[in-house]
């Protein structure tokens, strides 16, 4: 079983103990971005993720060797056609309503650290997807830092980010509560129930098909006054659905000036209802990852075919 299997149950915990007096304060949701804001507007989109520079991870799951890969913390994959694009994609399926997530195991990946990182994958939820019920859940991806260790649980971090649909939304989130104690403290807002978060969602519903769908997302640290010894409100969460930009915040707080060599270096896939929040059996696929240090964009085969 892998480690992030195991910590699931913290996880959860985590989630549901959470008062979620904040769920109507959804910040985030920018429409009208113009085209300039797009990832990969201006270059070929897909053959910019392969041959633009600054890719970190690439990730087809065309075929079950992830491990020869990089990839870590779990050895279970299911890869079944029907992709968004090439010969698989990854299944993740939950079978019944007390069983984890099936099918295919939760993975890590290391990355070179960045403060800036971008990231593309497809998305498909199963015909009849059903939601949570509440106003979280499930999760799907998360991105974590330097300054957590290769096995850390993303639950209880110095910074996780979050990527994940949530009601149909496309949500962005953070936590950071092993700051609790940290000089300066938390960043990602007060502790309710002993846990914290930061949600930027889109402002629209968008997942409500059972089709592939181009999900994107940037984050960057802020920057820290040194000299004042305290963050600048610079940092960014951006997310985009099909290529269209729904969350757009360049004003965020991601840490303090007790972490000044904190970057990105970890990414995991983990999808996740906690006990008692999955409404039914149901799927989900991914396809078509790429982490990189600039803009991605959709796969240029995708867009002609909307
Ligand atoms: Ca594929």
């Amino acid at each position: 079983m892998s480690r992030i299997c195991a910590i699931l149950g913290i996880w959860v915990c985590g989630w549901m103990m959470v008062a979620w007096a904040g769920a109507a304060d959804a910040p985030g949701a920018v429409a009208g971005a113009g085209a300039a804001d797009a990832p990969g507007a201006a270059a070929g989109a897909g053959a910019a993720a392969g041959a633009g520079g600054g890719v970190l991870v690439s990730e087809s799951f065309d075929d079950a060797g992830l491990l020869k890969r990089e990839w870590y913390d779990g050895e279970q994959f299911r890869i079944v056609g029907g992709a968004a694009a090439g010969k698989g994609c990854i299944e993740y399926e939950w079978v019944d309503l007390k069983s984890r997530v099936s099918g295919s195991a939760p993975i890590r990946r290391l990355f070179e650290p960045t403060d800036d990182v971008y990231i593309r994958f497809y998305l498909r939820l199963s015909k009849g997807w059903g939601w949570s019920g509440k106003t979280y859940h499930p999760h799907l991806t998360h991105f974590m830092t330097t300054e957590n260790a290769a096995y850390a649980g993303p639950a209880a971090s110095h910074l996780t980010m979050y990527i994940e649909p949530v009601g149909g939304k496309l949500r962005l989130a953070t936590q950071d509560i092993q700051n609790k104690d940290a000089p300066h403290g938390l960043t990602q807002g007060p502790l309710k129930g002993g846990y914290n978060e930061m949600w930027y969602d889109s402002k629209e519903i968008l997942f409500v098909d059972d089709q592939w769908h181009c999900v994107e997302a940037e984050f960057k640290l802020n920057t820290l006054d040194v000299a004042k010894d305290r963050p600048n409100p610079d940092g960014i969460a951006r997310g985009w659905f099909d290529g269209k930009l729904v969350v757009d915040r360049k004003d965020i707080i991601l840490r303090s000036t007790d972490f000044p060599k904190m970057k990105f270096n970890q990414f995991i896939i983990a999808p996740y209802f906690g006990t008692g929040l999955l409404p039914h059996p149901q799927k989900l696929w991914i396809d078509e990852l790429v982490i990189s240090t600039k803009p991605i964009g959709p796969l240029a085969a995708a867009k002609e075919g909307k």
